[in-house]
C-alpha cells in the first residue's frame, strides 16, 4: 500500500532533520534526502541515517510482556498485559490514594502524547505525580527565560539568522556531535565575516571551529558571565538607550556584576583576564550578536541563575528582542519544546499554563468535561518522583525515558525503580528501565505512526506515517485510550477523551493551548503538511492577537521556504490566518510591562567542590554516534562500531599522574559510586576534569558518579559537575 516517498522527520534530536522514508520491498525502509525542508537541507548525520535499522523486528519488541511467576518476562496477549497495569494502577489508587500512582514521560513523545499523557494523569489518575525527562534536559534555560522574556521558547529566531549575526557565543554547547547538520550555520557565519566564541571546559569539534575558545572550569559560567558584564560596565559598552526603554531592574543587576572583577572570575573559572577582554570586544563590537547555551551552562545546581546572567549580558547591550540579536537555548530532544508545553511536566497544563492558575485550570477543564477542582495540583519534579518511588509513590506509568542509565545518581534511582510495588512500561526496545517492569508494553515507532513534534526553533512540524507497524505493537495513544476504557470506573467512557487518532487529539490539543503563551489553535495538520511547519504562538484567526502575537506577521517572512503551495510563515493577507511566529519580542517582551526583567545573580559554588579525598572534577554529556541512553542507538551496529563503548576522557598530566596509559582501564570514583572505563587522553580538556559520556549501562555508566544536587527554581539536577576521585582500575 505506502509504497511512495514520505517526507517526514528523523526521531532523534531536535534539529528534526527532514528526510524521505522510502518501503523497500523486504519490508526495510529507505532513508533519502529530503532538501524541501529548510533547517537541515538534506543533510543528516549518521543516527538519523541509520535510524530505521531500530524499525527492525529484530531489536525491538513486539509482543507484551509480563512478569511470571518465576520472576522473568514472558510474551502475553494485549488483553492480559492492559488487564494487569489497569488492575495494579486502580488498586493503588484505591489502596494509597492517586499520588500513590507516579506517571514518567518523555521529550521524545509527539505533541499529540505527551498531551494526552497528562491528560491521563489528572483525569484518568487523578495523580499529581508526573514529571517527565525534559527536567534533566532544557528546564533551567525555559526557568531563567520565563523569568526575564515572560515566555520560554527555546530559540526566539529561526536558525537561518545565525548566519547574518555578528557574533555568537556558544556556551556549554557541542553541535558538531549533538547537531551536525547544524553547524553549516556557524560556519556561514564565520564565512559571513560573523565571530564565534565557544565557552567549554574541552576543546571539542565545536570548539575547533571557533575564534575564540574559553574554557572555564565546570561549573564556573555564572562567574564568567558576570565577569564579562563588568567588563561591558566598565568599558561603557552597555546600551543605555535600550535598557531604559525595554527592560527593568539594570541598576541591582549592574550592582551585581561590577562585584565580579575580572580577576576575581579569572580565579574562580581559570579564563584569563585578557580572554575576557577579548570575549568583550567580540561580541560588542557587531551591530547584533547571540548567546545560546545548552546544557553545559544548564545542567547545574545553579542553572536558571547561570542562564539569567547570560539573559543579562544580552539585555545589557541590546541583545534581545531585536533582528538578528538575542539568547537562545538549544533543546535537545525530538520534542524537547513541544513536549514541555502541553502538561506532562509536574505544574503544567497545556497551552504551556500553569496547573496554579485558576483561569488555566477553568479554560482546560472545560475542554477536557471535568471540573476544574477535580485537577490536581502541582507534583513533584523529575528527581524527586524518582527519588520516592517505593516510599509514597509505589506504581509507575512510564513513557519514553530510560531513568536507569539517564537520571543521576542512578544505582540509587535503579533501586528505587525496584523498590516498586508496580512498574508498567512502554518502549520500543527492551530498554535497562523496561527490563525491570512487571508489565512492558511495545509500542509503534516514529515511521509508523502521524504526529507533531515542535523543533528547537518553535516550529511545529508534521512527521508522518510511512509504513505499516509489525503485528503485535500498538501507539501509545491506544495505549493510554485502553486503559482509560479500564480505569473509568463506575460510569466508564473515559476513554472517549483519549481518542487513538492522532489528528483527533491535536485538534483537542488546539483548543486547550487557545489563548495560552504556547498557543496552537491556528495550526491544523493541514497546514503543517502545506507550510512545511509553523512557528508557535500560532492562534487561531476568532481568538484574535493577544499581546504577545503583535510581533507575529511582520516578524514573520522567512528566508528559507518550504515548496508547500504556501510560503512558510508568509501572512496570508485576507485569509485571516495567522502566519506564525518565527521571531518573537521583537515589539515587546511577554511580560505583563512588554519588558524584559534583569534579575541579578551571584556566584556561588557547585554543590559539591573538589577535596582531598575527591580531587578531580567530573563533568558528563555526548558523542555523536550515539543517543542519550543509548536504549535506541546502541541497537544499531554502525553506531555501535563508531563509539562502541563508554570511556574516560583525561589530560596528560592527569593521566601521568596516575600512571595510566591510553586505553587503560580507569576507575572514577565519587561520592554516589564507582564507574570504570577506558582511558581516553587527550590534551583537548582541562587538566582538572575528567569527561564521560552517559550514553552506557553497566560498570561505565557515567550516572553512577553523578550528584543530584538540584537547582532551587528548575529542579535540575547537575549533571555537569561533581566531585571525584581517578585511579588507575586494577583488574
Ligand atoms: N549525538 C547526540 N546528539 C544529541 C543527543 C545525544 O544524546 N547524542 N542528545 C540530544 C539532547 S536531549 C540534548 S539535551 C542535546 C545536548 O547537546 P549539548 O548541550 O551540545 O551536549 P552535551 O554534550 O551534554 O554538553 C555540551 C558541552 O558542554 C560542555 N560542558 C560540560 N560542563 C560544562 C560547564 O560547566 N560549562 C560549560 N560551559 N560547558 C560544559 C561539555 O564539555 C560538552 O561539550 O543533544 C541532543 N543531540
Ligand atoms: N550524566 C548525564 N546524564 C544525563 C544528561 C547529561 O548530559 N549527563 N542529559 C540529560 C538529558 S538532556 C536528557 S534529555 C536525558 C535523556 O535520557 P532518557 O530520558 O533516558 O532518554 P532516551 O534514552 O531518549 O530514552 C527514551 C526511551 O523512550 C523510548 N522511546 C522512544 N520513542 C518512544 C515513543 O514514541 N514512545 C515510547 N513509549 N517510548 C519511546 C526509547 O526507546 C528509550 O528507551 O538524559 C539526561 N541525563
Ligand atoms: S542531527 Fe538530530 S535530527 Fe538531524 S539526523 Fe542527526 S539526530 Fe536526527
Ligand atoms: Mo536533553
Amino acid at each position: 500500500m505506502q509504497n511512495t516517498v514520505t517526507p517526514t522527520h528523523c526521531p532523534y534530536c531536535a534539529l528534526q532533520c527532514g528526510m524521505n522514508l522510502t518501503p523497500a520491498p523486504d519490508g526495510t525502509v529507505e532513508v533519502s534526502e529530503r532538501a524541501d525542508f529548510p533547517v537541515n537541507r538534506g543533510a543528516l548525520c549518521g543516527k538519523g541515517r541509520t535510524a530505521p535499522a531500530v524499525l527492525s523486528s529484530s531489536v525491538r519488541l513486539t509482543s507484551p510482556l509480563v512478569r511470571s511467576e518465576g520472576g522473568s518476562l514472558v510474551p502475553a496477549s494485549w488483553e492480559e498485559a492492559l488487564g494487569r497495569i489497569a488492575g495494579r494502577l486502580g488498586r493503588t489508587r484505591a489502596e494509597f490514594g492517586a499520588d500513590a500512582v507516579g506517571v514518567f514521560g518523555g521529550g521524545g513523545l509527539t505533541n499529540e502524547k505527551a498531551y494526552s499523557l497528562g491528560k491521563f494523569a489528572r483525569v484518568v489518575l487523578g495523580t499529581s505525580q508526573i514529571d517527565y525527562n525534559g527536567r534533566f534536559c532544557m528546564s533551567s534555560a525555559a526557568a531563567a527565560g520565563g523569568r526575564a522574556f515572560g515566555l520560554d521558547r527555546g530559540l526566539p529566531f529561526p536558525l537561518e539568522d545565525i548566519p547574518k549575526t555578528g557574533c555568537v557565543i556558544l556556551v556549554g554547547s557541542n553541535p558538531a556531535e549533538t547537531m551536525p547538520p547544524s553547524l553549516r550555520y556557524f560556519t556561514e557565519l564565520k564565512e559571513n565575516g560573523g565571530t564565534l566564541i565557544v565557552v567549554d571546559p574541552r576543546r571539542t569539534r565545536t570548539a575547533e571551529q571557533a575564534d575564540l575558545h574559553l574554557a572555564p572550569r565546570p561549573g564556573t559560567d555564572l562567574a564568567l558571565a558576570l565577569g564579562l558584564l563588568h567588563l561591558i560596565v566598565a568599558e561603557g559598552r552597555t546600551d543605555e538607550a535600550y535598557i531604559q526603554e525595554r527592560t527593568t531592574g539594570w541598576e541591582e543587576t549592574r550592582a551585581a556584576a561590577m562585584a565580579h572583577w575580572p580577576e576575581y572570575v579569572e580565579r574562580i573559572t581559570g579564563v584569563s583576564v585578557p580572554q575576557l577582554r577579548e570575549a568583550v570586544r567580540l561580541f560588542c563590537e557587531p551591530e547584533a550578536a547571540m548567546v545560546l547555551t545548552a546544557r553545559g551552562p544548564e545542567q547545574q545546581s545553579k542553572g536558571t541563575d547561570t542562564v539569567g546572567a547570560w539573559i543579562n549580558l544580552c539585555l545589557a547591550t541590546g541583545r534581545a528582542g531585536r533582528p538578528l540579536s538575542g539568547y537562545g537555548c538549544l533543546t535537545g530532544q525530538g520534542n524537547g519544546q513541544g513536549g514541555r508545553e502541553h502538561g506532562q511536566k509536574a505544574d503544567q497544563l497545556p497551552g504551556y499554563r500553569k496547573l496554579t492558575d485558576p483561569a488555566a485550570r477553568a479554560h482546560v477543564a472545560a475542554v477536557w468535561g471535568v471540573d476544574p477542582d477535580s485537577l490536581p495540583g502541582p507534583g513533584r519534579s523529575a528527581y524527586e518522583l524518582l527519588d520516592a518511588l517505593g516510599t509514597d509513590i509505589r506504581a509507575l506509568l512510564l513513557m519514553g525515558s530510560n531513568p536507569v542509565v539517564s537520571a543521576p545518581r542512578a544505582a540509587h534511582i535503579e533501586e528505587r525503580i525496584r523498590s516498586l510495588d508496580f512498574l508498567a512500561v512502554c518502549d520500543v526496545v527492551l530498554s535497562e528501565t523496561a527490563a525491570l517492569a512487571d508489565v512492558v508494553l511495545p509500542v509503534t515507532q516514529w515511521a509508523e505512526e502521524t504526529g507533531t513534534t515542535t523543533n528547537l526553533e518553535g516550529r511545529v512540524l508534521l512527521r508522518r506515517r510511512a509504513i505499516t507497524p509489525p503485528a503485535g505493537v500498538r501507539s501509545d495513544l491506544e495505549v493510554m485510550h485502553e486503559l482509560a476504557a479500564r480505569l473509568g470506573g463506575e460510569g466508564g467512557g473515559l476513554e472517549k477523551g483519549f481518542p487513538v487518532d492522532p489528528e483527533e487529539v491535536f485538534e483537542e490539543l488546539r483548543r486547550a493551548s487557545a489563548g495560552g503563551p504556547a498557543d496552537y489553535s491556528g495550526i491544523t495538520y493541514r497546514r503543517l503538511a502545506e507550510e512545511n511547519g509553523v512557528f508557535w504562538p500560532c492562534p487561531a484567526p476568532a481568538a484574535g492577537p493577544g499581546p504577545l502575537h503583535a510581533a507575529g506577521p511582520e516578524a514573520g517572512a522567512l528566508d528559507t521556504v518550504s515548496d508547500g503551495p504556501e510560503r512558510a510563515g508568509e501572512p496570508r493577507t485576507g485569509t485571516g490566518v495567522h502566519p506564525g511566529t518565527p521571531r518573537l519580542f521583537l515589539d515587546r517582551f511577554a511580560t505583563e510591562d512588554g519588558r524584559a526583567r534583569f534579575v541579578p545573580v551571584s556566584h556561588r559554588a557547585i554543590a559539591e567542590e573538589p577535596d582531598a579525598e575527591y580531587p578531580v572534577l567530573l563533568t558528563t554529556g555526548r558523542v555523536v554516534a550515539q543517543y542519550q541512553s543509548g536504549a535506541q542507538t546502541r541497537r544499531v551496529d554502525e553506531l555501535n562500531a563508531a563509539a562502541p563503548g563508554p570511556f574516560v576522557e583525561l589530560h596528560p598530566r592527569l593521566a601521568e599522574r596516575l600512571g595510566v596509559a591510553d586505553g587503560d582501564p580507569v576507575a572514577v570514583v565519587s561520592r554516589r559510586g564507582r564507574a570504570v572505563a577506558p582511558g581516553r587522553i587527550t590534551t583537548a580538556i582541562r587538566p582538572d576534569t575528567v569527561f564521560m559520556p552517559f550514553h552506557w549501562a553497566g560498570e561505565g555508566r557515567a550516572n553512577t558518579l553523578t550528584n543530584p544536587a538540584l537547582d532551587p527554581i528548575s529542579r535540575m539536577p547537575e549533571f555537569k559537575a561533581c566531585a571525584v576521585r581517578v585511579e588507575a582500575a586494577r583488574p
